[in-house]
């Protein structure tokens, strides 16, 4: 018998992928906001990590299991697979979860494909995924359910009879009941959320729309207590509903960026960019993200500021993803298109306005481009938090740079005094923020970014976890970890200087110049 109760996590994919090289098949790191955020916790304090291992490409199981016991051993903790029947898996994953959820979740309705099928599918993998938490996981366990893939994987285990403590946080914006309410599903997916212990939410704006959807469907159901988490009963049922705005590996992202091949790699993204001032962007590449508005933006600032011609280089980095999904290599075309019309519109001898690349880029590549970049652009048209934002300030230990944010990131409830809000639907309101992001005096940068870097310092995912972990257990965090803390380093700040810590969202901010800065905004209860 363990003497530690153990951390698991659930998720839709391991952080791994399998790969064939040529001396076999190996686990190397996947990527996304979640596998950014999870792994640096788990890698430094151990515990299991329980998800679909991904579509097989015709490897057998045993030898999955294999390299993933391999991979366990040498990333410090166990990662259990859930292996899914091929249709199961394309009508759960590119079917229910990122045809139909993701893009309704986000408040695009015109991309949602409501399709019975794929809802079955979904609730089989759920099924199975519960079965897996079940065999591999103890009652006083402590299992953390991640995201819109799996939200009823509580409700199975219960039907088992299981009663681990089981939380949920949902990475994605929670729609409003307007939204979500033409979801046929609707009253069965809150049910399923019900059997949770605990459901955590990026902002207060995602619990307040959950709640109005709870109210829409079953009105009884009376909230108590204030601020940051609050309970709600369900039957013989209490559910705790909080707002926990993840972040990100400060200090790593720090470490990293002081270190001398940062700095060589910082001039070498300078030299590409002929030593004009870079307009960074980083995303998946995935339709929320906004980026051919980012660009449509850019274009009409190259047109409305003349100034910035032949001085400015928008450097857009993105990562393909879920490609079997429909929507996504469209996308793709799309910004190629648009990139090579701005392209073909303004380049002069020496100076190409945009440069497009469409691959991931490792961690110090991704801090030098961060490090290199006057301003980042971060403008996805709605988001559950978005981490790039919090990685960009992080990594400027210089103090300098400017982080255009849209008001439509969750990150902007936290960031908003900082950076410069702007509605990435208001193309011109766009166009003239980057104008002034560009010629933003150091002064001013140094003013923001230390606002920024504060919040990101303070509210970092060691924060995060510890604060989710506690709430959902009623037990510290260090119990589920031989005693030691989750922080594997003291919580670090710029001694004596003010701090940014209260999660407010933007109030009604218009992108417009002028309604950028810290305005007066109505502050959640915290
Ligand atoms: P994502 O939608 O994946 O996450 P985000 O928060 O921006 O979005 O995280 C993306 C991660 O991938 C970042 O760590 C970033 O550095 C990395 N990345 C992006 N492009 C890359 C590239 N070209 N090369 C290498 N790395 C790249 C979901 C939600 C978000 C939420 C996170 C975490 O949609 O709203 O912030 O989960 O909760």
């Amino acid at each position: 018998m363990r003497k530690h109760a153990r951390f698991v996590v659930v998720s839709n994919r391991l952080p791994v992928v399998i790969e064939r090289n040529s001396d076999g098949l190996r686990a190397i790191p996947g990527s996304g906001g979640l596998i950014s955020a999870m792994t640096p916790v788990l890698r430094a304090r151990g515990g299991m990590w329980i998800g679909w291992p991904g579509h097989s490409d015709g490897v057998p199981e045993p030898e999955v299991l294999q390299t993933l016991e391999a991979g366990s051993a040498d990333w410090g903790f166990d990662l259990v697979p859930v292996f899914l029947p091929e249709d199961v898996a394309t009508g759960y994953y590119d079917g229910f979860s990122n045809a139909t959820i993701w893009p309704l979740f986000h408040d695009l309705q015109g991309r949602t494909v409501f399709e019975i099928a794929y809802h079955k599918a979904y609730l089989d993998a759920n099924r199975m995924f519960a079965d897996r938490v079940e065999s591999c996981t103890e009652e006083r366990d402590f299992v953390w359910v991640h995201d819109y893939h799996l939200m009823d994987v509580a409700r199975f285990l219960r039907e088992r009879g299981t009663k681990r403590t089981c939380a949920f946080f949902l990475h994605i914006p929670f729609p409003p009941p307007d939204i979500f309410m033409k979801l046929p599903w609707r009253r069965e997916i809150l049910e399923a959320l019900f059997h949770y212990d605990l459901l955590g939410f990026q902002t207060f704006r995602d619990r307040r729309n959950f709640l109005d959807c709870v109210d829409d469907i079953s009105p009884c159901s009376h909230p108590s207590g204030r601020g940051n988490v609050i309970r709600i009963r369900r039957e013989n049922r209490q559910v705790g509903l909080g707002v926990f705005p993840i972040g990100i590996d400060a200090r790593e992202f720090e470490n990293i960026s002081r270190s001398a091949s940062a700095h060589l790699a910082e001039q070498s993204v300078r030299e590409t960019a002929g030593n004009r001032k870079i307009i960074l962007g980083v995303d998946r590449l995935d339709y929320t993200k906004g980026i051919p508005h980012r660009l449509k933006a850019f274009e009409k600032a190259l047109g409305t500021h003349p100034e910035l011609c032949g001085n400015v280089t928008f450097l857009q980095i993105a990562v393909p993803s879920r490609e079997g999904v429909e929507g996504y290599l469209p996308l793709r075309r799309e910004i190629e298109q648009i990139a090579g019309h701005i392209n073909g519109r303004f380049t002069s001898s020496g100076w190409v306005p945009v440069v497009l690349m469409v691959r991931g880029v490792n961690r110090e590549e991704l801090v030098a481009h961060y490090r290199a970049a006057d301003v980042a652009m971060v403008t996805p048209l709605k988001d559950g938090m978005n981490l790039v934002c919090k990685e960009y300030c992080a990594a400027r230990t210089d103090g300098a740079g400017v982080l255009v944010l849209s008001e439509f990131a969750g990150a902007a409830a936290q960031l908003y005094r900082g950076a410069m809000l702007v509605n990435p639907h208001d193309i011109d309101g766009t166009a003239d923020a980057i104008a002034e992001a560009v010629s933003m005096p150091r002064k001013e940068q140094r003013r923001r970014m230390r606002l920024l870097r504060n919040t990101i310092r303070q509210k970092d995912v060691y924060w995060w976890m510890d604060t989710f972990i506690q709430v959902a257990s009623g037990r510290k965090a260090s119990e589920f970890f031989d005693g030691e803390s989750l922080r594997p380093y003291p919580q670090f700040l710029y001694k004596g200087e003010a701090t940014d810590v209260t999660p407010s969202p933007p109030a009604g901010s218009s992108g417009r110049p002028g309604s950028r800065t810290a305005a007066p905004v109505r502050a959640e209860p915290s």
